[in-house]
């Protein structure tokens, strides 16, 4: 879809096939707060708070509608019992430029929100929100996952979206032939709390590390230990083996796959591909692509694994390093079925979001 300067609310919510969605408009910040429910079907739909401009409250909701969708598919593929859920608040403005009093003030209204759903929706963090936010809301509502270790939380879902993306990529080089990252150009695009870690244990297993981020200071500190910098404009021009989408959405629309100089694309990013072709285009070119929402499973095993399932976090270990397995299978029925790997995930997905194939229905 192009990206008009005025999406009106309705349209993304006409075409969406989610079961709700929670419209909030707060006149005196001007934000609007969306909970998007998009499924129920394998337990409460769980998704993070993504806090951000948007050009317009129509934008935003376009964004929480296929946020939640990528995220009841996350949970099926990832096997845990939860459904896809998925909140905004679209800020008036910047957050940098919003007062401690208004984004408290926000959170308050947004822990009121989930007060009132009652647990059909439960939250936690994701781009503009963090750990520090989920004590916030945890203190109003408890329909909040990610609170800090002090306030009995399982802390930052980092380290293991981290670890669950590192195993994508080497399931995913492996299926492309790289044998191991030994000397390999990683790129990785986006260097926030789940980028830089990635980048780490990509450079500790021998890869050759290219950063890149819309804020380059956040590129330093691995420019310090050796990455080479790429500008944010070059990201997708810049020849790499894997390269690491970890930012927000989009990264790669038709055009892009058509020309995008790599061999892998395995990342953090949820919805990272724009458009219905781009994932057949990857594969007509013999790129390998690890389906975001099987890669990035790692922070939804670590939160609701913790704090619903009740696991060690050796289990979470063993659950995120399984993300690899479940890639290797995927890859296995693409190319059985002569599918792109995208849809065999989603197919994955499918079959464990029919009512014959639930446990216990
Ligand atoms: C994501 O993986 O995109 C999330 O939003 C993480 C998450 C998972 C489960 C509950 C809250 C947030």
């Amino acid at each position: 879809m192009e990206k008009p300067e005025h999406v009106h609310i309705e349209e993304p919510l006409e075409e969406w096939d989610g079961e709700l969605s929670c419209v909030r408009h707060d006149r005196q910040t001007g934000a609007w707060l969306i909970v998007a429910v998009h499924s129920t079907v394998l337990g409460p739909a769980a998704g993070g708070t993504r806090a951000m401009h948007y050009p317009s409250p129509g934008h935003a909701a376009v964004d929480a509608t296929r946020l939640a969708a990528a995220m009841t598919l996350k949970m099926a593929v990832a096997g845990l019992p939860m459904g896809g859920g998925k909140a905004v608040i679209a800020l008036p403005r910047l957050k940098a430029a919003l007062d401690d009093a208004d984004w408290r003030r926000l959170l308050q209204l947004h822990a009121a929100v989930l007060e009132r759903l009652h647990g059909t929706y439960w939250t936690g963090p994701d781009v503009g929100t963090g750990s520090e936010d989920m004590d916030v809301l945890r203190s109003a509502t408890r329909y909040a996952f990610g609170a800090s270790p002090p306030l009995g939380g399982p802390g930052s879902s980092a380290p293991a979206t981290a670890a669950g993306v590192f195993a994508a990529i080497q399931a995913a080089s492996t299926e492309a032939g790289l044998e191991g990252l030994d000397g390999r150009r990683v790129l990785v695009q986006g260097m926030g709390a789940v980028g830089s870690l990635v980048g780490e244990l990509a450079a500790d297993s021998g890869a050759q590390l290219l950063v890149t981020d819309v804020d380059p200071a956040r590129c330093r500190s691995a420019i310090d230990r050796g990455a080479r910098f790429v500008a944010s404009a070059d990201a997708t021009r810049t020849e790499c083996d894997v390269l690491v989408p970890c930012a927000t959405g989009g990264l790669v629309d038709a055009a892009i796959a058509r020309t995008v100089p790599c061999t892998v694309i395995a990342g953090a990013a949820n919805n990272p591909l724009a458009g219905d072709r781009t994932a057949d285009i990857l594969a007509e070119r013999g790129i390998v692509y690890a389906p975001d929402f099987v890669a990035n499973a790692g922070g939804a095993i670590h939160l609701v694994g913790r704090q619903v399932l009740g696991w060690t976090a050796d289990q979470v270990h063993d659950r995120t390093a399984a993300i690899g397995t479940t890639l290797q299978a995927i890859f296995a029925d693409s190319r059985a079925r002569g599918i792109t790997a995208d849809q065999a995930a989603r197919d994955l997905a499918a079959g464990r979001l029919q009512p014959a194939g639930r446990v216990g229905s």
